[in-house]
């Protein structure tokens, strides 16, 4: 476990090849199924429906989605009315090795990016809890990734994110601005047409 500085704040830290490569087919696997049921969207920014260049799903009791109403959590998929799948096992086991202090994981948010996909600087609040972190997991192509600090316009640091990388965004890291600036074409042979998926895993609601 290696732990980041950004801008003083405490709570990041990243977890360079956590899953190995037959994990991280597993994974796969499991995230292909879960897809299958629930397929990916292409989520639109509120009010000017602007889509986001990153396609969306998610598994677990409760899934992110945004349209040009607003950002939300939701218990059912925006499309096909359905429950989101269950959040994979390999999953809920990474959440209780790195973050086992906080309450079960509610939402897991499948983001894929196609070559070319971006996602911008932005903060993580839509939930309605910041005790727990926030656990990311890389597959596929290698990404540059940018986080800074409590304000848009504090100091960032970019690294790369590989396949099979795990950060965990807790603490005062919890609310730092971050993003993706861009996919690195042809880093993994992971996914056969190119790309990359991340997984998020989130507390939605405080502990019952
Ligand atoms: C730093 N996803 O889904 S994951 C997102 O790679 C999101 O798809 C990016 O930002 C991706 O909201 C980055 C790493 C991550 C996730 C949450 C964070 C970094 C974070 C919350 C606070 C600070
Ligand atoms: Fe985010």
């Amino acid at each position: 476990m290696q732990d980041v500085s950004i801008n003083g704040l405490k709570g990041l830290s990243y977890l360079p090849g956590y899953f190995d490569r037959a994990a991280q087919e597993a994974l796969l696997r499991e995230i292909r199924t879960a897809v299958a049921d629930a397929p990916l969207f292409q989520p639109v920014m509120p009010k000017t429906g602007k889509p986001f260049s990153v396609k969306m799903s998610n598994c677990g009791p409760l899934g992110w989605v945004s349209d040009i109403n607003g950002y939300r959590y939701q218990p059912s998929h925006p499309a096909t009315g359905r429950p989101w799948p269950d959040i994979p096992g390999r999953l809920k086991m990474l959440w209780q090795e790195v973050a086992s202090a906080a309450p079960a994981p509610e939402a897991c948010l499948i983001n894929f990016y196609e070559t070319g996909a971006k996602m911008g600087l932005h903060q993580d609040r839509d939930e309605q809890t910041f005790d727990a972190p926030v656990v990311s997991v890389s597959l596929g192509d290698t990404a540059t990734f940018r986080v800074g600090g409590l304000k848009r316009n504090d100091p960032t640091k970019s690294f790369r994110l590989q396949s099979g990388d795990v950060v965990v965004l807790g603490g005062e890291a919890r609310l730092a601005f971050h993003g993706i600036d861009r996919v690195l074409k042809g880093t993994s042979t992971l996914l056969k047409n190119g790309g990359r998926i991340n997984l998020t895993l989130r507390r939605v609601t405080p502990p019952d």
